[in-house]
This record gives structure tokens, sequence and C-alpha cells, in this order.
């Protein structure tokens, strides 16, 4: 049983473990809207099965998901042309994510980082989710035989590991190009933002500080408050982006800008070579504001109304089903599994 052609299929989630940061906006959000527009069916989901690799509060993790169905709504995902979902409606995901337990090696899951990253000397005491993360995840995105995966640099790896999943399983039960080997997309000037006050580290939703990262619900005072109180340097702004190379704060705040304004670094150094960090810190913060205030009040209108958020996602889980439903039953099939 083979499947030699593939639909142009984007398959991408975030994990409502948080409040959202600029970093899942600029890394994740925007470029799923982006690419909602192009050729591609799109399937954006909310992964609340990933969130609970680590302890979640059942409310706060209710109001996450309801929240960040918000923000993909307010930031331009129409449920009716993308299919928008939870992960833990459509039981594909989680029947699949077994299968690929068995088909991915402990030794694979040994170099994911981000679980060395996460785990930090706790190894022994994490949960074995956390470990075993990375094979849902294939799952989430082969149960659609998606074909193109937008993500932050941060889960390029986990794409990878998707392919070698999808590769060993199409060779072991000989059924080449069942699966498609999946591409990760990396793009844009946004692809890893950093903490605010340390530009060797990632933002996260789970940093320790607040103010270290921009949430998609901080007003327009905390957001120009956090944007001026950013770590940077000593030096004005380069007349080229190599001049960047050394100073992670500098080329970050950079970066941000160039994503917040659908331009490039080199645009934006072009434009602020030589300027001070007392002119470009509040021009970013304005930007900023301009771009995030608009969504940031449309989640909250949104928020207004959590029965139609969860309509939206049940029409979603059932849309999501359609699809992933039968490539599930192949799958079983081509194991071996005995069906009704
Ligand atoms: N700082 C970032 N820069 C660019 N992209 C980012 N993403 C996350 N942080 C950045 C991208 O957002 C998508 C969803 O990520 P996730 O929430 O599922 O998981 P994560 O990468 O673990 O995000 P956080 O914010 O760091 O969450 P916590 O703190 O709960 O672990 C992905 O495409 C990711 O690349």
């Amino acid at each position: 049983m083979t499947e030699a052609v593939h639909t142009r299929r984007v398959f991408s989630g975030i994990k409502p473990s948080g409040g959202l940061t600029l970093g899942n906006y600029l890394g994740a959000i925007k470029r799923f809207v982006d690419m909602q527009s192009a050729d591609f069916e799109t399937i954006y989901c909310v992964v609340d099965m990933h969130a609970i690799t680590v302890w979640q509060d059942p409310a706060a993790l209710r109001h996450a998901t309801r929240e960040l169905v918000a923000a993909y709504v307010a930031s331009g995902i129409d449920p009716e042309q993308s299919v928008l979902f939870n992960q833990s409606q459509v039981s594909a995901h989680a029947e699949l994510g077994w299968v690929f337990n068995c088909v991915a090696r402990v030794g694979w899951m040994n170099r994911m980082t981000q679980f060395k990253d996460k785990a930090g000397k706790n190894a022994e005491a994490v949960s074995l989710g956390l470990y075993a993360y990375p094979s849902l995840m294939a799952a989430d995105i082969l149960t659609y035989h998606a074909t193109h995966v937008p993500v932050g640099e941060d889960q390029k790896q986990h794409v990878e590991l998707t392919r070698d999943i999808a590769a060993k399983f199409n060779h072991d039960f000989k059924v080449p190009d069942f699966f498609p080997q999946p591409e990760p997309i990396i793009d844009g000037p946004a692809t890893r933002v950093m903490n605010l006050r340390d530009g060797s580290k990632k933002m996260s939703k789970s940093g320790a500080s607040d103010m270290e990262r921009i949430n998609l619900t901080d007003d327009a005072a905390l957001i120009v408050k956090k944007f001026k109180k950013a770590k940077s340097d000593s030096e004005p702004l380069p007349d080229s982006v190599e001049g960047l190379k050394d100073r992670p704060e500098a080329r970050n705040l950079v970066e941000i800008y160039a994503a917040l304004d659908n331009s490039t670094p080199e645009a934006v150094i072009a434009e602020y070579a030589g300027a001070q960090w007392g002119r470009f810190k509040p021009a970013l913060a304005d930007l900023a504001v301009a771009r995030l205030e608009p969504i940031t009040n449309e989640m909250s209108r949104l928020m207004q109304d959590p029965a139609e958020i969860d309509r939206i996602l049940a029409k979603g889980a059932d849309k999501a089903n359609a699809i992933a439903q039968p490539i599930l039953d192949k799958t079983y099939d081509i194991i071996g599994f005995v069906r009704r």
C-alpha cells in the first residue's frame, strides 16, 4: 500500500503551557497566517497533550487553550479556511504517538537537545511524556500526511526526527512513501527570538522573569517598559549586519524590529546605522505596540465568549478527525492490527 503523491499540507502547533510570547508570535503564529494565504491546506493545533508533559493546573490549562485559540484568530487564522482545533479532541494523535514510540529508538530520543535543556540535571524526575514528546510530535504531523511544518529554530531537530520515524516505518513495513518526509519551514528574521535580559537564551513562556519576554497580553505601557529595560550594550548600532555578529542582544532587538516590520535586518540597519539605544529602543517599542495592540484587544474581545471558542475547536476537531482517522486506519492495517 503506497501513496506517492501527497497534498501540500501544512501542520503546526503551539503548546498552551502559559501566556504566549512575542517569540511564539513571530516564530510561529505570524508565519502560520502567511502560509494560510499561500497555496497550502493548513492545519493548526493547540497541542494540549504536549502541554501536560509538565504539570499544568487544570483551570489554567483550559484558560491557556482558549487564549491560544483567541491569539490564532486575532492574528488572522481563519477557522473556515484553516483547520483549527485542540489535539486532545482527535484521538489519532495519541494512537499514532504510541505506534511511533515503538518505531523510534531510545538512542534517537537521547540526542534530543530540547529534552536535555528542559530536563537539565533533573532528568530522572521529569515525566516519561517529556522524553517521548518528539514521537507524539511526529504523530501530530504524520497523522495528516503533512508535508510542510513551519516552526522556530528550536523545533528543527524534532522535525528531523519525524522524518527519521517516517522513513523507518515505511522501510520496516515495506510501504515506501506511505508517510511523507515533511519539510521544516524555518524562515524570516525571527526564527529564534531571544530573552530580553540574556541574549544567549531563547524567549520562553515559562522563563523565570516576566521582564525577559513580551507577552501577547501585555499592555502598551508594559511593552514600552520591557524594551526600555531590555539588555543592550554600550555601542551604537553598526552600519552593517556583520557588525551584529558578537552582539547577541543588539542582534535580537534588530531582528525583532525587522520581523515586526515585515522587513529584513539589513533594511533596519540601513535606517538606524549609528543610532544610539535611546533612539532605537523607543522606535522598536512603538512598532511593537502598533503591531501587537490590535491583536491583544481582539484576543480579549474573543475571550469574552468562551462558548464560541469551544465551538470553533469542536468544528475544527471534526474536520481534523476526518483527515486523520483514515490515515490512522490505514496505518493499523499496515501494522497488522485486526479492526472491526
Ligand atoms: N523564542 C522563540 N523564537 C522563535 N520561535 C519560537 N517558538 C517558541 N519560542 C520561540 C516557536 O513557537 C512554536 C510553539 O512553541 P511551543 O509553545 O509549542 O513550544 P516551545 O518552543 O517550548 O515554546 P516555549 O515558549 O519555550 O514554551 P515553554 O516555555 O512552555 O516550553 C514552535 O514553532 C516554536 O519553535
